[in-house]
């Protein structure tokens, strides 16, 4: 199972910079949940669409995204739209697709949050995310944690698509992200200093 915590961190809120740079996810000790092979696509497929690397990480705010494709921004950037589909509550038969509830996308500098609407039995998209692309080909997504209902564990699927051809490229899948929001360590000892002096004053 792979478990994604701030319990070893003591950030107050948020611990990454969506800007294209991976520099923060290499400092906090992070490493990809997921690679993909390069040079698997192809000919005519844009440079972009090879999927190299995934990665999640949450802290107290957001649910954190980074993929790394082959090519880097502007340069090899064309036609194609990144996915996150998220199975929050690792059940097939519930929500679209592959059982997803939630679809997050990115293309040329855009990205959205859309969720699952069982009456209409499509994506709605609710919300636009920030996202940044890097010369080095890595792509950072930030998704507020309250946007999102999930069970404890979820299932991903990280995917390239290619807007002309209208096909998957690259995917990796990682099962079993749980996402864990901490309490900050300054909130704990201000709440174990309030227990003492309450404890203090009942004693009197
Ligand atoms: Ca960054
Ligand atoms: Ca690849
Ligand atoms: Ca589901």
């Amino acid at each position: 199972m792979i478990c994604i915590t701030t319990r070893d961190i003591h950030a107050e809120t948020t611990t990454i910079t969506v800007d294209g740079n991976p520099n923060d996810w290499i400092e906090l000790g992070l490493n990809p949940v997921g690679t993909d092979p390069p040079f698997n696509i192809e000919s005519y497929h844009d440079i972009c669409a090879d999927l190299l690397e995934a990665w999640v990480y949450n802290d107290t705010e957001n649910l954190y995204f980074m993929i790394k494709v082959r090519g880097g921004y502007p340069e090899d950037w064309d036609r194609n739209t990144y996915f996150i589909s998220i199975d929050a509550d690792k059940n097939l038969e519930t929500g679209g697709g592959m059982g997803w509830e939630y679809i997050i996308s990115g293309m040329d500098g855009s990205a959205f949050f859309s969720i699952w609407n069982q009456t209409t039995l499509e994506f709605d998209i609710k919300y636009t995310l920030e996202i940044a692309a890097g010369d080095t080909g890595y792509i950072e997504w930030a998704v507020p944690l309250n946007y999102l209902n999930y069970t404890g564990k979820m299932d991903l699927k990280f995917s390239t698509w290619d807007n002309i051809l209208k096909e998957t490229v690259n995917s990796i899948t990682v099962k079993d992200i749980c996402i864990i929001p901490e309490i900050s360590s300054n909130i704990i000892v201000l709440a174990l200093l309030g227990i003492t002096i309450l404890i203090f004053l009942f004693r009197r």
